[in-house]
């Protein structure tokens, strides 16, 4: 191949991933493959510089630093939304639009409203000339070099035909992930932070220079046209427009669709504000737009605001509060998590009191202190987190020096006083006591307890904290020795301490049921499975699924306590950390003196090995990728383990054979690039047959 024909396929090649990426949201090749594609183009164009290119995937950051940002005039203004809070104003809108459009039914096109910077882009004849902000609405900045940067932003739109002159409108946002990697690499760089994903995205937008703004994660989703020459006359509708901007390589938000009246538009506000947690970016409302082009016409504009449309927000998910003390917790596996305890405050609705702090390096990165102003958050599904310091609210003595020192995690337990470790490479800090330490006993407990382990149904945390407290239980396999009186007089003490309970007839009747039923559910855990002592014994990172995979591969627990690292390592997805993990576990006398225990209690069926050490692929790593038409993944993983090969969920320059079925992506990727060798099914399946399998 030519230089000239490589470069330009190499050019394609990377519009076509980042399409896939942006677009269709469904990667094509590896970050890795990616970043190689790029070295290769870069070298290429800078052996040939006549085959420069201004548009070039290597050219996002080519406009030089800038010493302020001019003025750019929109041909078409960008509008602003009215916002609605509550349904009845949503109820009014939709009503509104009933009315004169005489539609008693009327569709609407709903998207989240994302919580970034609005930006118009400008595309002439395909290419992009120049983005800028919205501004006044009538005369934004000109931050084209800032947005070419942006890789959800084609430099050129896709397909043959493409419209003269458009302007397309959307939202310029920091994906949550990509914010917090952001902020972990700027605290280990000494970056300045960025405070959410909203300022991060607006202040990127704000840089001068192109070459830091490249440093930002952005993104960006297409919701909106200004000025088009040249849009198809089939178009009709809002969400006819937006299937047409992902034709010529927009993006546009994969939640937007269609909802009908009233009910439609808050069915789909609901179910988004349930997944706001989960969401990859954040939100602060769902934007309900009459799809109809003719009815958003016959509905016009107020000032800036269309009638046609409206934003409904979100109740606010973060609040001010003060902390009030900073307390350290210790889990299952020693990890200590320090927690603010907070003046209560409420938050979208529920009374937090206390706020996950993570761990060291996040109160590094947040400085929070005890006395602090802080905004809280509602993450995830239930913990809430401090998002951030409000620094001028700290509080300070008459030289204006702080009143509270840094907070710096403990260096001994605070329940059972060993020493706090923490290892190189690792965020978390953990005490070393082990089960000696009441606080990981606790847990311990309450983990071999659950449902997906031991499954001893009414052994509450309450309780699990009075057995260890007042000393009925040391390990989990002094549970199988307890009686129906120990726990009787366990909770009455446990009332007594806890103030709860009278002391009536009728509640020592209610507490003897209870601690029959209990004694109940231990006896029915006495006859359980292999995998979920394994899973209950509470190895780190063995986990439900590492569990089962082992008990399988033994097939009794025997062998797999004597099994060394190296033997470990030969277990489907068992890598050497996890193989040090099991290893050392079953090597430690005390687990070994609980296990011994647990097992005059416990009875769980045995059986030989389920692999075989000899055989055409023993001491092969095979992975398995894409559809299989003659077979399931399992049952081929199955037929190849029986066959003594080692079946891997990941590729690596340990993998001896991938096997790639229909559609293989990124592992087939790796695999090639590695130069592992590559099977198809029909390969399989011979050699299957050929094994009488
Ligand atoms: N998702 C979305 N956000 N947003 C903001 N759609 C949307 N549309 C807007 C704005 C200002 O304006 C259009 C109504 C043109």
């Amino acid at each position: 191949m030519t230089p000239d024909s490589r470069i330009a396929d190499l050019r394609q090649q990377i519009e076509d991933a980042n399409y896939r990426y942006y677009v269709l949201d469904d990667p094509s090749i590896p970050d890795i493959e990616y970043d190689r594609l790029m070295r290769e183009l870069e070298a290429l164009e800078a052996a040939h510089p006549e085959f420069a290119d201004a548009d070039s995937p290597t050219q996002r950051v080519g406009i030089r630093p800038a010493s302020k940002f001019e003025e750019v005039t929109h041909t078409v203004p960008m509008l602003s939304l009215a916002n609605a809070f509550a349904d009845e104003e949503v109820q009014d809108f939709v009503d509104r639009i009933e009315k004169e459009t005489g539609d008693g039914d009327p569709v609407f096109s709903v998207e989240p409203k994302l919580d970034g910077l609005a930006i118009s882009l400008r595309y002439e004849r395909g290419a992009f000339v120049r983005g800028a902000t919205r501004g006044d609405g009538s005369t934004g900045e000109d931050v084209t070099g800032n947005l070419r940067t942006i890789k959800a932003i084609p430099l050129k739109l896709r397909g043959d035909t493409v419209p003269e002159v458009l302007d397309v409108r959307g939202e310029v946002f920091m994906p949550k992930a990509a914010f917090d990697k952001y902020n972990d690499w700027a605290l280990a760089n000494g970056e300045k932070t960025l405070a959410n994903p909203r300022n991060g995205a607006a202040g990127s937008l704000r840089q001068l220079d192109p070459r830091v703004t490249a440093k930002r994660p952005l993104s960006f989703y297409a919701y909106a046209l200004g000025e088009a020459q040249g849009m198809p006359e089939s178009i009709k509708t809002h969400s006819q427009m937006l299937a047409w901007l992902k034709t010529l390589g927009l993006p546009v938000c994969p939640e937007a669709r269609t909802a009908r009246g009233v009910e439609g538009v808050l069915a789909f506000y609901r179910d988004l504000g349930a997944r706001r947690n989960v969401l990859p970016y954040d939100i602060d409302g769902s934007v309900y737009k009459l799809d109809r082009y003719d009815q958003q016409r016959a509905m016009g504009f107020v000032s800036r605001a269309p009638r046609w449309a409206i934003a409904h927000k979100y109740p606010a998910q973060e609040e001010a509060t003060v902390v009030e003390a900073i307390d350290v917790q210790v889990g299952r596996t020693g990890a200590l998590t320090p927690v603010a305890r907070l003046k209560p405050v409420q938050v979208a609705g529920v009374v937090v009191t206390n706020a996950t702090l993570h761990n060291a390096d996040q109160v590094a990165r947040l400085d929070v202190r005890v006395g602090d102003h802080v905004i809280v958050r509602r993450a995830g599904d239930v913990i809430p987190e401090v998002a951030r310091v409000i620094d001028e609210r700290r509080p300070r003595d008459a030289q204006g020096e702080p009143l509270h020192p840094p907070y710096a995690l403990p260096t001994t337990c605070p329940v059972c006083g060993s020493a706090v470790e923490r290892e190189e490479g690792e965020v978390v800090a953990r005490c070393t006591g082990g089960l000696f330490c009441p606080a990981q006993r606790k847990q311990a407990l309450i983990h071999f307890a659950s449902r997906r382990a031991m499954d001893i149904e009414g052994l509450g945390e309450r309780f699990v904290d009075a057995l260890v407290e007042f000393g009925y239980v040391k390990t989990v396999a002094d549970l199988y020795a307890l009686k129906i009186d120990d726990f009787l007089e366990m909770k009455r003490r446990a009332d007594e301490r806890d103030g709860t309970t009278p002391e009536t007839v009728k509640a020592g009747k209610v507490a003897s049921k209870w601690a029959e039923n209990l004694i109940a559910a231990i006896d029915a855990s006495r006859d359980t499975a292999l995998e979920r002592v394994l899973f209950a014994l509470g190895i780190r990172d063995v986990g439900e699924s590492t569990a089962k995979t082992l008990a399988k591969y033994f097939g009794a627990l025997d062998p797999l306590m004597a099994a060394d690292e190296a033997a470990l390592q030969q277990v489907p997805d068992i890598g050497p950390v996890v193989a040090a993990r099991i290893a050392h576990f079953f090597a430690e006398a005390h687990n070994r003196d609980v296990i011994a225990a647990l097992r005059a209690q416990v009875r769980w069926p045995e059986s030989a090995p389920q692999r075989s050490t000899d055989g055409p692929l023993a001491g092969k790593t095979v992975v398995l990728t894409g559809g299989l038409a003659s077979m399931s993944r399992d049952e081929a993983g199955d037929k190849l383990e029986a066959l003594g090969a080692k079946v891997s969920g990941s590729v690596s320059k340990k993998t001896s054979i991938v096997i790639a079925g229909e559609a293989a992506g990124s592992k087939l990727a790796k695999a090639q690039e590695l130069g592992v060798e590559v099977w198809d099914e029909a390969r399989l399946v011979a050699f299957l047959a050929e094994h009488a399998l």
